[in-house]
């Protein structure tokens, strides 16, 4: 059945998507330009047709190469005012967004005029379109725990434009149990925590980032399937996972969208959400992966509805709002 127009029109959260994966050529090559930038790609097609990904890795070099072009406010601004349009239009009503402060300051941006453009993006965005949302503080785990630390140190004058920590970034051979502090540090400050685990990496990944990280949600969780016990934990627990089917397709996390374990998920009584990671790299936005994971796997409208009702029960908004939206 093509639920396509149902989708479209279906009031939905998302809560898993890098505002710089968000980054489409078009705006990069108009933002090398404005800033005078030299970039490696002679065209907004070359640079597209590099988006090729055998795993994680490949993404995440290009992921980082794409972002060295925002420099200024306005630039900030200007990616997460595209997003939030994009959001609006497919009838995203809540956005969770994640960013990379040390993929900026690690360059020489400023923390303040990253989180002044994004700010800013959001303010004009909820009046605008109507939608509420909140900002997610990631650590990149392939850096040490004392650079995560200095971040969230860093970012304490602007405490309260946050709402939770994440961790992204290569998984493999960089455990949620290297963070350990700078979660618990986060949490004493009344952060809400989430954390990539199970895309490439172990369940054992994933036990971390309950057990260890105390965290709210699970990004990704796929490899959490290969562990029945913790099946049982994450059902228990009532644990939303934020699954990124394109994601997955693109980076070769499955095979093939029909070997995609959402409806699994969904049957086990797992609590997953669909999102869109980085929209502008895997070929979607949140309606493009509704689409591709419900005619790939013939998901119900019943089944689409649970998921976007996942959403908003997943989302870091009080009941009352949750109630609102479902
Ligand atoms: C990411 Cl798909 C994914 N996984 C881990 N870290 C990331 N950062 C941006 N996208
Ligand atoms: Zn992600």
């Amino acid at each position: 059945t093509d639920l396509s127009a149902f989708i479209a029109g279906l009031p939905k959260a998302e809560l898993h998507m890098h505002i710089e994966g968000s980054f489409e050529p078009e705006l990069m090559y108009a933002l090398a330009q404005r800033n005078n930038v030299a970039f490696a790609y002679d065209s907004v097609d070359a640079l597209r047709a590099a988006y090729k990904f055998g795993n994680l890795q490949d993404f995440l070099d290009l992921y980082y190469q794409g972002m060295g072009v925002l420099l200024t406010e306005q630039d900030f601004y200007d990616l997460a005012m595209a997003y939030f349009r994009r959001a609006a239009s497919q009838t995203v009503r809540h956005a969770e967004i994640m960013f990379d402060p040390q993929g900026h300051t690690d360059r020489g941006v400023k923390f303040q005029t990253m989180i002044d453009g994004l700010w800013r993006a959001k303010a004009d965005a909820e009046q605008q379109f109507g939608m509420t949302i909140g900002m997610i503080l990631c650590f990149l785990r392939h850096l040490d725990e004392a650079s995560a630390l200095r971040t969230l140190e860093e970012a304490l004058p602007w405490r309260d434009r946050f709402i939770a920590v994440g961790l992204d970034s290569s998984e493999k051979g960089h455990p949620p149990s290297k963070f350990k502090n700078v979660f618990a540090r986060a949490r004493a400050l009344g952060l809400k925590a989430v954390a990539h685990a199970g895309e490439e990496g172990p369940p054992d990944y994933v036990w971390e980032a309950l057990d260890l990280l105390k965290v709210h949600r699970i990004d990704h969780g796929n490899r959490s399937l290969e562990d029945d016990a913790l099946v049982a934990r994450l059902v228990r627990d009532k644990m939303p996972l934020t699954v990124c089917p394109l994601s997955n397709l693109r980076l070769c996390v499955v095979d093939d969208m029909t070997q995609h374990p959402l409806r699994r998920m969904l049957r086990a009584g797992l609590v997953a959400t669909v999102n869109s990671d980085d929209p502008a790299y895997f070929g979607g936005y949140v309606n493009e992966n509704y689409n591709a994971v419900q005619q790939a796997l013939d998901l119900s409208r019943d089944e689409i509805v649970a998921l976007a009702e996942n959403g908003f029960r997943a989302a870091f908004i009080d009941a009352a709002a949750q109630q609102r939206h479902i």
